[in-house]
């Protein structure tokens, strides 16, 4: 079933947290024909439990812009009197004219020079001393946008937290996602989008926290998605004492490598044209979809659409192979079958090392991502483009997957890659974190995060250690990210809730449940289990009931 969203405008924390990647996903899928949901869990949002006394502003916000923090100059310090309207900057994640914020704040405007060629802007938002919910919340980034996260931070601060958003190390004009020639002949501002303008600017944040307040925050938080998952996953492991509580969504973990596998896999479809024997149309992702739920859906005991582990399903598109040499709507030529096993197979090196997982079985729906061309998406292209050839007219037509894998880990994967399965500075600075990824997301293969948690918990020594601070849910029929959802089912839930829970209460999550509302009502809910857990139907009750479902081990 699909249905037409909306972008839900009520007050809802996770709306908020992940505005900029909404409005990424939403211009983007017009482009589609498919509009995103945004229906968050408005009504679990308030969950903050600060009871602390409302603390007084020791200082007043002009006087911050005399606060001395080392490589950082403060150009303005204002009191911000509502309606404020936010600064606008034109593009596909950019923040639209005409928003506003309704709460008064303290604006700090700064930037940071942690190198010679380092010019990284950052903006912190303070609410008024009786309005901060005693927490600091950090704002992600999407892409490799230039660009202040204003949308995001507008909806921190009306929700009560102090918060800050970074530019990454250089702006662009417009906030189009693709990579203009900034990081040639400028490895720092590579290694400031990399892994350093978000933590000079949590570091500076929190210094004028503390001037504002007179105290430092009870905790810090931080919860994004895509880029800004990876960025969450960056901080985890080369910066663990910024954050106390982390969501990463469907972070665009190892870099390098998910820039090749994506790069590739449209190279494998669309490098002899849109006409060629091996290019997959759009029209016939349904068919294999409906040929992958006809194997795999009822695996878990119930056909309901849902498919709760994919890397179980073991799905050949010779299946649905056209008889002799015919082409048809309803069925796969051999070429197309050989493209289809390709897209589920992922990259390799030439010696037979994985790069990274394809994608998984159930997320065809969504292929038009990176198959349905003529090009590879831009922000792909342009990676390698730029960062690592260093000839923005390259032409993706000459990508060689094991030469230009390597080249770019030579040149930039030091700067850009986050791999450490070693979280325990984190475990022992009493962090938690969650991580996510949706099974259907066709823009990052989830594999590389499942991988990637596998690896934490070999290192942890064990599940239940692990399990302990580190939680990862992979969320069956969900299309990206926590807050917004594209295709049939694909419920909603609020990240950024579940991680504030975890760490304030210590009581970890054991299970998620995502809702899926039509007109505002919940209309069907589903559980999403810890990893390795997934979500087993009891053998009787409504399938869309959550209470249907058990959490287990699965056998199929
Ligand atoms: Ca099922």
């Amino acid at each position: 079933m699909l249905y037409t969203a909306r972008r839900d405008r009520r007050v809802c924390a996770e709306g908020g947290r992940e505005a900029i990647l909404g409005d990424h996903v939403k211009k983007v899928s017009i482009r589609q024909s498919i509009w995103t949901v945004f229906a968050a869990g408005c009504a679990v949002a308030a969950v903050v439990a600060f009871a602390a006394a409302p603390a007084r502003a020791q200082q007043s916000c002009e006087s911050l812009a005399s606060v001395q923090i080392p490589n950082v100059t403060i150009t303005a310090a204002t009191s911000v009197t509502p309606p404020f309207d936010l600064p606008s900057l034109p593009g596909r994640y950019g923040t639209p004219s005409g928003q506003k914020v309704s709460v008064p704040f303290c604006r700090v405007v700064a930037y940071a020079t942690p190198t010679s060629d380092s010019h990284i802007n950052f903006e912190v938002w303070l609410p008024p001393a009786e309005k901060w919910n005693g927490l600091y919340l950090g704002e992600g980034n999407p892409g490799f946008v230039g660009a202040i996260s204003y949308g995001g931070m507008a909806r921190e601060v009306e929700q009560g937290y102090a918060t800050a958003s970074t530019d990454t190390g250089h702006a662009d004009k417009e906030a189009t996602g693709a990579l203009p020639p900034w990081a040639e002949g400028h490895p720092e501002l590579i290694a400031d989008w990399g892994y350093r303008a978000l933590h000079e600017t949590t570091i500076a944040a929190k210094q004028l926290v503390k001037a504002y307040y007179g105290k430092p925050q009870k905790l810090s938080f931080y919860s994004s998605c895509h880029e800004g998952g990876n960025q969450a996953l960056t901080e985890v492991q080369k910066y663990p004492m910024d954050f106390d509580g982390i969501a990463a969504g469907d972070p665009a973990y190892d870099i390098t490598h998910l820039q090749a596998v994506s790069v590739y896999l449209s190279w494998v479809a669309l490098k002899d044209g849109v006409k060629a024997p091996e290019y997959v149309p759009p029209s016939k992702f349904p068919v294999i979809h409906r040929a992958v739920l006809d194997k795999c859906d009822a695996l878990d005991g119930v056909r309901d659409g849902i498919i709760e582990d994919p890397q179980l399903c073991h799905f050949d598109p010779a299946t649905i192979q056209c008889p002799g040499k015919e082409d048809g709507p309803a069925c796969l030529t051999p070429a197309q079958v050989k493209t289809v096993r390709q897209v589920y197979a992922g990259a390799k090196f030439a010696d037979g090392k994985m790069i990274y997982p394809g994608l998984e079985p159930g997320s065809e729906l969504d292929w038009h991502w990176m198959l349905s061309g003529p090009d590879p998406m831009a922000i792909n292209k342009d990676f390698f483009a730029n960062l690592v050839i260093g000839n923005a007219d390259w032409d993706w037509h000459n990508f060689n997957l094991d030469r230009d894998t390597r080249e770019a880990d030579k040149e930039i994967g030091a700067m850009v890659n986050f791999t450490d399965p070693n979280l325990r500075p984190f475990e022992e600075r009493g962090g938690k974190i969650i991580m996510y990824q949706s099974w259907q997301e066709a823009a990052i293969p989830p594999g590389g995060l499942v991988n990637y948690y596998k690896s934490v918990v070999k290192t942890i020594g064990g599940l239940s250690k692990t399990q302990n601070f580190a939680r990862l849910f992979v969320v069956p029929d969900a299309g990206m990210c926590s807050g917004f959802s594209v295709g049939s089912y694909r419920g909603a839930w609020n990240a950024l809730d579940v991680i504030e829970k975890w760490r304030e209460t210590g009581v970890a999550p054991d299970k998620i449940i995502t809702e899926h509302r039509v007109a505002g009502a919940v209309d069907r809910t589903h559980p999403v289990c810890p990893y390795p857990q997934a979500a087993i139907y009891k053998g009787k009750g409504d399938p869309y009931d959550a209470s249907s479902f058990t959490c287990g081990n699965p056998k199929w």
